[in-house]
């Protein structure tokens, strides 16, 4: 007899959809989209192929203590008891002798949508029970973003529901790879229904993806980490045939002039034209012409940016200068328009409770730099000396950028201790490794972007040897002492009830049933109320207004005006790398050895005429240096990525051996320095050369 119960992919996609997993003899056979799923939604191959993780023969199943160097692979396997025996005494020991801030908290992503088994919120409660220890700030996906933009909207609450794309007449997707990256399961859907309609679609990105392909009308190709020179020619376009729509200006922000001043030259001396901005951004100025006017004569525009615009130098400013475009082209808060610097998804959500964190206040340092903190400590100029690692839910040594130098840094410490249902490189490099269930073997309240609540019931028992991360904190908690205070004497399921009783559902019955709440609207525009009434509901700025230009921003180490960068040139390393997201995977998860992640098989995107000149063929071995490091993998030559870049996904499992990667992991090549003032990730514009590899 086959089961069929309601579950819910809890990966960090930005996602969570309603599945039905199909269980004959307590084992997963296979998971379908739910048939109550809301129409637009569904599910990508990652979870719908998610029970090849599930049974992989690499799961854990044992507490695995290090028994050779450092990330040799050589463990043994030992008991519960002894690993967490093991882990309390050498906790206490780093407290003692060094005191709590000597350990810093990584990882959080594994599993990050669940209410209750969250790897970022489980270990931030345990870690803050347990002293003041080091937290790693901010995050790799969106810190520029989610800097910058309160400063223009005084709140990162903006964005728009997917549903109201049925109302736009034309998209801009301006960075972002919709039909392979997800953000929310509906936009997709939501965006090839526009276009079946009419509506153009256009895709800013300096390789035609498969958005391209699939959604776009249109791909417009711009050099990666050029994207504020570009929207700078468009609003060059807009101010000086004036397309823009002043009464909206005029009414809902400040510092529209001091903008124009600079889009036109007269702050600085040069006018941001089209003609200026090709030269740049490799944009043809007939096309930038032709875009923004078609911007500016349909109505409305929804301007989507992914996360790639903000992940290179500059980022922040990239960022506030599409909230500008929205704005002057009086889009901004408009049904079928849209707001914020990110892909939808910012509303507010139904209201679920949770366990509550941290007792203590965490020092912390900006998470892309956590090898810098390890390796530099208060010397350097960071709040603490790190002598251990707690990483849960991550896989810094393929995610982090700069491998080479996170090995360092994972090579410098006492003792590190990880969860994760497998052998990852970032566990290979751990004294401790305890192995965790995946979310089929549990049950929770799932978070999904859009307005839901996502009800995952537990298909399946857990493979013998492993836990869930919530039972290990438990039982560490209580060797520590303060095992009371961590668990609040309840159970998984008991925690679940509360939540549930402090949540927006009044039928639980019925949610638990489905695996669906779905929020009463599903149309809603962010900060309409302060379109509506702009006295009654003024922004969260200082003048209560969209601020172009913002003097807090000024004080907090930006630049009160959004302008544009542009990085020095570097003869040695004269192509620019991107490190997209993969389609068959979700970063590094599925990227050991599942038919699913190889799928996404670690190749380099070169242009024809780059290739060229380097005597490259299609199919060729190539090495791809920078200072940092070597990669080889195969070429993909082909005009489906501009001249002068190159593009190797992100999330394959490095292999290293005698300082050469042939896994493929771009983080090889990546720095971790930042992006400024808010020290976000810069992966998505790195310096590289690329040559024939002589093996
Ligand atoms: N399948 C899948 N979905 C995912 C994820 C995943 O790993 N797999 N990860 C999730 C997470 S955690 C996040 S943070 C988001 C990430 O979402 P994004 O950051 O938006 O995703 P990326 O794939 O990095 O980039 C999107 C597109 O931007 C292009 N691009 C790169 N650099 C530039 C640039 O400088 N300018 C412009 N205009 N375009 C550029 C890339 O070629 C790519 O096609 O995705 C989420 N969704
Ligand atoms: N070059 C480059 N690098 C990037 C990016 C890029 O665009 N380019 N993107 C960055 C972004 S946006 C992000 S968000 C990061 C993500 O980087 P990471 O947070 O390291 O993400 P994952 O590789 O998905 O690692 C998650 C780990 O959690 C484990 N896991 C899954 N479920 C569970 C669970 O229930 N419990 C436990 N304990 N573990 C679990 C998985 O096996 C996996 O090893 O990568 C960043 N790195
Ligand atoms: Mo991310």
């Amino acid at each position: 007899m086959i089961k069929k119960t309601p579950v819910t992919c809890n990966l960090d996609c930005g996602a969570g959809c309603p599945l039905t997993a199909h269980v004959e003899n307590g084992k997963l056979m296979r998971i379908q989209n739910s048939a109550l799923k809301p129409a637009h939604a569904s599910a990508c191959p990652v979870g719908l192929n998610y029970t090849e993780m599930l049974y992989s023969p690499d799961r854990l199943t044992s507490p695995l203590l290090r028994t050779g160097p450092r990330g040799s692979g050589e463990f043994k396997e030992i008991s519960w008891d002894e690993a967490m025996d093991y882990a309390a005494e050498k906790l206490t020991h780093l407290k003692e002798t060094y005191g709590a801030e000597s350990l810093i908290r990584l990882g959080g992503s594994g599993s990050c949508r669940g209410a209750l088994h969250n790897t970022a919120s489980l270990p931030e409660r345990f870690l803050g029970l347990w002293g003041n220890y080091t937290e790693t700030s901010g995050n790799y996906s969106s810190q520029a973003t989610s800097f910058s933009v309160p400063f223009v909207l005084g709140t990162n609450k903006a964005g728009f529901d997917p549903a109201t794309l049925e109302h736009a007449n034309m998209i801009i997707l301006w960075g972002a790879n919709i039909s392979d990256v997800r953000f929310g399961n509906e936009t997709a859907r939501r965006i090839s229904d526009a276009k079946n309609r009419g509506a153009s679609v256009v895709v800013i990105d300096p390789r035609r993806s498969r958005s391209v392909k699939h959604l776009g009308t249109e791909w417009v190709a711009v050099v990666p980490g050029t994207d504020t020179i570009l929207m700078a020619a468009i609003l060059h376009v807009l101010i000086t045939e004036t397309l823009i729509d002043l009464d909206f200006i005029n009414t809902y922000s400040i510092g529209f002039e001091e903008l124009k001043q600079y889009i036109i030259g007269e702050s600085d001396g040069i006018a941001k034209t089209p003609a200026w901005a090709e030269e740049r951004c490799g944009t043809p100025s007939q096309t930038i012409l032709s875009l923004a006017r078609r911007y500016a004569a349909t109505d409305p525009v929804a301007l989507i940016p992914g996360l790639s615009i903000q992940r290179t130098l500059g980022g922040e400013d990239a960022a506030r200068m599409a909230v500008i475009l929205q704005t002057v082209t009086g889009n901004a808060g408009k049904m079928g328009g849209s707001w914020g610097a990110y892909m939808g998804g910012r509303l507010p959500k139904p209201r679920c409770g949770g366990m509550g964190v941290l007792e203590t206040t965490p020092v912390s340092v900006p998470v892309y730099r956590f090898p810098d903190a390890i390796l530099g400590g208060k010397k350097a100029g960071f709040p603490s000396d790190i002598k251990g690692i707690y990483t849960v839910g991550g896989n810094f040594l393929s995610q982090g950028s700069d491998i080479n130098k996170n090995i360092r840094a994972f090579n410098q410490v006492e003792f590190s201790i990880c969860h994760d249902p497998f052998m990852t490189p970032t566990a290979s490099y751990c004294d401790l490794v305890l192995p965790t269930t995946l979310w089929p073997e549990r049950e929770d309240i799932i978070t999904p972007s859009g307005n839901f609540l996502l009800y995952s019931h537990q298909a399946v028992a857990p493979l013998e040897g492993v836990k869930n991360d919530y039972d290990i904190f438990c039982e560490l908690a209580e060797r520590l002492g303060f095992g009371d205070k961590f668990s609040g004497g309840k159970d998984a399921k008991e925690w679940l009830e509360v939540f549930l009783a402090d949540s927006d559902i009044d039928d639980m019955n019925a949610f638990r049933e489905t695996g669906i709440y779905s929020g009463p609207d599903h149309h809603r525009v962010g900060l309409s109320e302060f379109i509506d009434d702009k006295k009654a509901n003024p922004l969260n700025t200082p003048s209560g207004l969209i601020e172009i230009v913002s003097q807090a921003y000024a004080e907090a180490g930006g630049s009160a005006l959004p302008h544009c960068q542009h990085d020095a040139p570097d003869k040695q390393h004269p192509l620019r790398m991107i490190t997209p997201h993969p389609r068959f995977r979700i970063h590094s998860q599925t990227g050991g050895n599942t038919l699913m992640g190889k799928k996404d098989k670690a190749t380099l995107w070169l242009n024809n005429t780059d290739a060229k000149k380097r005597n490259i063929e299609d199919g060729d071995l190539v090495a791809i240096t920078n200072d940092r490091g070597r990669i080889h993998v195969e070429a993909s030559v082909s005009e489906n990525i501009m001249e002068g870049v190159v593009c190797l996904l992100e999330g394959a499992w490095p292999v290293i051996e005698s300082g050469v990667d042939t896994g493929g992991s771009p983080n090889m090549l990546t720095s971790t320095e930042p992006t400024l003032p808010s020290e976000g990730s810069r992966t998505h514009s790195v310096r590289v050369e690329v040559s024939k590899a002589t093996t």
